[in-house]
């Protein structure tokens, strides 16, 4: 085995490879660029050389910068992880010729499935299942007309050099066909200089399965059962568990065979995924072969209960296999989400940031726990613009799928991320909906449930801000003994109610709390009070009764932000402090405004008559108690806007007022 290895990468990968290195005693190198000099990743490992500047080009797609600090540190091996050079056959070679293991596949291999037409081909020979369609030389439009008639329409029109679903034309019937081919002609030429293109059967709601195999240098090759990753969005994955749902075990294992035939075909050594495309009805077709360890290996580590780093070290080291096939079972069931700093309602559009506040769930890391968390950031850390936004993989384990989607629901609910956007809430409406909860699984599912995963924007509940008014009162009272005896405005003429005002970006919540012998009552925007208690507190954590209605949640206070976190959702409420603002009121040119909605029940002033400073105007009820509307200096009342029994909403004017 390898006493030293370097890690050709950085974030959760270059940290995930660390930790299994330093478990079997194996010292690691970081490389990091001039951006990641803090970075954790860089903090994991024994050592660390800076590579260059920020741009990955400049970076962690230096091959020869790696190869230099691998010989400069004695390391033996390079892991790759995903991304970057890992898929990169030229630096396997280059790895090799200056005496150094890469810890992947033979370069060979590599070539072999990095043309995606050729592969196919070897795959056809391999007895592996393929779309059935025609991915041949011949061009000509005609001949490939004909071929699309003999497959039978719909027909989906591929660049041959694309992936990642670019250069993809669906043809309905053969009237259409040669102007779709010559439009994915033209897209092909101008974005992959080739205009080379196959014609497949168009499957109508494939499900994206994949097969986790391996090989050792001793001729094992094994697979590790299925992932599920179906759950994409413009072709990133979003979802990924394992086993598939609905699986029978037959499937299983024809898929895992034809995986193996797969990999063998190639002469595989290392971690690989075969990915497939199946039907609804359960037939499958070869895609691609993913020729590195993928981001979701965990939950095939999850249900398999292996560490296939470990696995990787081992067979890079000529080890054989720690597995044969017949001792592998699956166990339960795992699912990972990718949380990611980015805006689900622009477009997903990453959200550049530092991480103020992070507050993760309680998570066993790794092997045994039913809660990992895969990251490479800490709280402080920033998200860049120049990597991937990925903030961490959330992953759970359950004895059944039902279990693992409950854990999820709960572990989404406890990722508290302060400082920018993410999809958490994105995630927890996609494992609650009812499409994926029901397991009901094709590539299409986000753009199918687009309304209820994009619900229009809704205002904070009564219970979040109620959680905010209960982390207010609380720190402005901790210590005091009279929780209504000081310092911050609360004063309302007679009465002990006090305006408390919320906003966000959707509206503003002008929410009232009134101090009664039996407790608080609280108004959220406008609602009927009602009596609100903190009936547990840890921390920043809240347990709350607002009228028959219990919630819990954690309230973080940014200066007059506050953070509540309950039930998945992020509430974002910045208060109004009026102290902050003291003195302004008087400012408002003799208007007279309610100070929280209610109902007049006394006007005490007319038209025209002169009053002097204090004298009593109007008496509002509001909160169960009365207000009274007194002159702010002497003047004369020049109009009266409401009479009794009328509602009157917050903040209006109630009577028009001058000085004399
Ligand atoms: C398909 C297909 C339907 N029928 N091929 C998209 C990316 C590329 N790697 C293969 N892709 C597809 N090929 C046939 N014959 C639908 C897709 C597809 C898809 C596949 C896997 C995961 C997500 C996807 C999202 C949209 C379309």
């Amino acid at each position: 085995m390898f006493t030293k290895i370097l890690i050709a990468n950085r974030g959760e990968i270059a940290c995930r490879v660390a930790a299994t290195a330093r478990r079997l005693g194996i010292k690691t190198v970081a490389v990091y660029s001039e951006a990641d000099a803090n970075a954790k990743h860089v903090a994991v490992c024994d050592e660390a050389v800076l590579i260059g500047p920020a741009a990955a080009k400049e970076s962690y797609l230096r091959g020869d910068k790696i190869i230099a600090a691998a010989k400069a540190t004695g390391a033996q091996a390079i892991h790759p992880g995903y991304g970057f050079l890992s898929e990169n056959a030229e630096f396997a070679d280059a790895c090799a010729e200056a005496g150094l293991v890469f810890i992947g596949p033979p370069a060979s291999a590599m070539r072999a499935m990095g043309s995606k037409s050729a592969a196919k081909q070897l795959m056809e020979k391999a007895n592996v299942p393929l779309v059935p369609g025609y991915h041949g030389e011949q061009q000509d439009a005609d001949f490939l007309n004909g071929e699309a008639d003999r497959i039978g329409y719909p027909v989906l029109l591929k660049a041959s050099a694309g992936g990642g679903g670019k250069g993809m034309r669906v043809v309905e019937s053969s009237t259409q066909f040669k102007d779709a081919l010559a439009s994915c002609k033209r897209e092909a030429i101008s974005s992959f200089g080739d205009d080379k293109v196959l014609a497949e059967k168009y499957l109508q709601r494939p499900r994206h399965i994949e097969i986790q195999v391996f090989a050792d240098t001793l001729g094992n090759c094994i697979y590790l059962f299925e992932r599920d990753c179906s759950v994409q969005r413009r072709h990133q994955k979003v979802l990924e568990e394992a086993p598939a749902p609905g699986m029978p075990a037959e499937r299983r294992a024809a898929m895992g065979e034809a995986a193996v035939a797969a990999a063998r075909a190639v002469g595989y050594v290392g971690a690989g995924t075969v990915e497939f495309i199946a039907n609804q009805d359960g037939s499958f077709y070869f895609m691609e072969m993913n020729t590195r360890l993928q981001v979701e290996h965990p939950v095939t580590e999850m249900i398999t209960g292996t560490d296939l780093v470990e696995w990787q070290l081992r067979v890079a080291a000529g080890e054989p296999l720690p597995k044969q096939q017949h001792q592998l079972a699956i166990h339960g069931h795992a699912i990972e989400a990718r949380i990611y700093a980015e805006n689900p309602e622009k477009g997903f559009l990453p959200s550049i940031g530092t991480l103020r506040h992070l507050g993760t769930p309680a998570a066993v890391s790794f092997e045994l726990g039913d809660v990992r968390i895969d990251s490479g950031v800490r709280e402080g850390d920033a998200i860049s613009p120049f990597y991937d936004p990925m903030i961490a993989k959330l992953i759970v384990h359950g004895a059944d799928r039902k279990q693992a989607l409950v854990r999820m629901a709960q572990a989404l609910e406890q990722y508290h991320v302060v400082g920018l956007n993410t999809n958490i809430a994105f995630l927890k409406r996609l494992i609650e909906g009812q499409a994926f909860a029901g397991a009901d699984l094709d590539t299409g599912l986000i753009e199918r449930n687009h309304d209820t995963l994009f619900p229009a924007a809704q205002p904070a509940p009564a219970t979040a801000l109620a959680l905010a008014a209960a982390a207010l009162l609380g720190s402005e009272n901790s210590g005091a003994a009279d929780p209504w005896g000081q310092t911050s405005g609360w004063r309302m003429n007679q009465s002990y109610a006090r305006h408390l005002a919320f906003s966000d970006e959707h509206a503003s919540y002008d929410s009232y709390v009134s101090y009664r012998r039996e407790g608080w009552l609280f108004s959220a925007s406008n609602e009927a009070p009602q009596a609100l208690s903190v009936t547990a507190r840890d921390g920043s954590a809240y347990s709350i009764q607002l009228g028959g209605q219990s919630a819990r949640g954690t309230v973080l206070r940014d200066g007059d932000v506050f953070h509540v976190f309950s039930n998945g959702a992020h509430y974002q409420l910045t208060w109004s402090d009026p102290m902050a603002h003291a003195g302004e009121t008087e400012a408002e040119g003799g208007r007279l405004t309610a100070p929280m909605p209610g109902k007049v029940v006394a006007v005490l002033a007319s038209k025209g008559q002169e009053v002097r400073k204090g004298e009593a105007l109007v008496i509002m009820e509001a909160m169960k108690m009365e207000h009274t509307i007194a002159a702010p200096h002497d003047g004369v009342v020049d109009d009266i806007l409401y009479g009794v029994g009328d509602q009157v909403a917050d903040g209006a004017p109630l009577l028009a007022f001058k000085t004399a």
